[in-house]
């Protein structure tokens, strides 16, 4: 039996929760002392709707906002929590901190804290799958964020996948903000789509909040690489509504900004049409809501209680 469009929305809805419960969690524990963390709050919609599209198969490279990628794709915060604390139970064996999970087991080959980092590497793995490496009919998703769409390697990497025509998804989530600097000082408004449409790839520009918008343009672009094996664009407007890291205050961001954004949190956005489709009640959202912090709150007492890695294995698995 196939997903009804609301029970879709709604499986997707509880997943959103999870994310916001868990890198709000990755704040607090960074404010107690643990690495610092990068969020993607507000931005969730884009992981989530682009995720779903994609199957097992294929392949996923992020950036340093990965912990929403990470459990879209299924990943327990059991073990993204023990990788941050630094335990053996974490993703890499608590070698990553948060900005450089890898989970092969996930097919997630990546997460680059070097901007544009991932855009380096993303059409090698393309090219392997495209030469039988991997699943057959398997595609490649790359995210990275409007910052990295800014630098040389971006051009680099378009035009290497439209020239060798390479299964590769672009995922550009374009949060408005480039660390401490407002896009438009570094682009033109427009520039991110053009600048795609310039190599020849197939391009949408979609609201990133809106998580059926996301998912639409995701599927359909998936389709396309999956028949002709060509590279696509998505470009997801969105907002990083927390600081650019742990502990940033936002000072320097413009209140009607944040005021606008926070109107259109994709949380808030998806639950009004849920209720609206009678297929969330007030009951229930409190229900879903409590079960992600409890989950959240499990997930952080099973890191604490993981132990440290052997401090004769700690050059093990680091590459330079
Ligand atoms: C090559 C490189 N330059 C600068 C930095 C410092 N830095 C980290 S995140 C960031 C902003 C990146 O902006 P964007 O690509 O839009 O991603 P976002 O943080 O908005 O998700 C910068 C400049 C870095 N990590 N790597
Ligand atoms: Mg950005």
């Amino acid at each position: 039996m196939t997903e009804s469009q609301t029970q879709t929305l709604l499986r997707q809805f509880e997943t959103l929760l999870l994310i916001r419960a868990c890198e709000e969690q990755l704040v607090e524990l960074n404010r107690q002392g643990a690495p610092d963390t990068c969020s993607s709050i507000g931005q969730e919609a884009c992981a989530v709707g682009v995720i779903d599209a994609l199957e097992a198969r294929d392949r996923i490279l992020t950036n340093h906002r990965s912990a929403a990628h990470l459990i879209a794709r299924g990943a327990e915060p059991e073990r993204i929590f023990a990788e941050v604390l630094g335990r053996i139970d974490g993703y890499c064996g608590g070698r990553s901190g948060t900005l450089h999970i890898a989970a092969r087991e996930l097919g997630i080959v990546l997460t680059s804290t070097i901007v544009g980092g991932e855009l380096s590497l993303a059409p090698g793995v393309a090219l392997a799958q495209k030469m039988g490496h991997g699943d057959p009919g398997a595609i490649t998703a790359v995210f990275f964020g409007d910052g990295a769409a800014c630098e040389g390697i971006f051009h680099e990497a378009l035009n290497l996948a439209a020239l060798w025509q390479l299964p590769l998804l672009f995922v550009c989530e374009n949060n408005q903000w480039q660390a401490y600097v407002h896009r438009l000082e570094t682009m033109a408004d427009a520039a991110i789509t053009a600048w795609a449409e310039g190599h020849g790839i197939a391009t949408q520009s979609v609201d990133g909040n809106d998580i059926e918008a996301v998912h639409s343009a995701a599927k359909s672009a998936v389709a396309a690489i999956r028949a002709d094996g060509r590279p696509q664009f998505l470009e997801l407007r969105t907002y990083r509504l927390r600081g650019h890291s742990g502990q940033d205050d936002q000072a320097y961001v413009n209140a009607d900004e944040l005021r606008y954004w926070r109107s259109r949190d994709p949380l808030l956005l998806l639950r009004q049409r849920l209720s609206e489709a009678g297929g969330l009640d007030a009951h229930t959202f409190a229900a879903l809501q409590h079960d992600a912090h409890t989950r959240i709150e499990q997930a952080v007492a099973f890191a604490q209680a993981s132990p440290w890695p052997d401090a004769a294995s700690l050059t093990e698995q680091v590459y330079a």
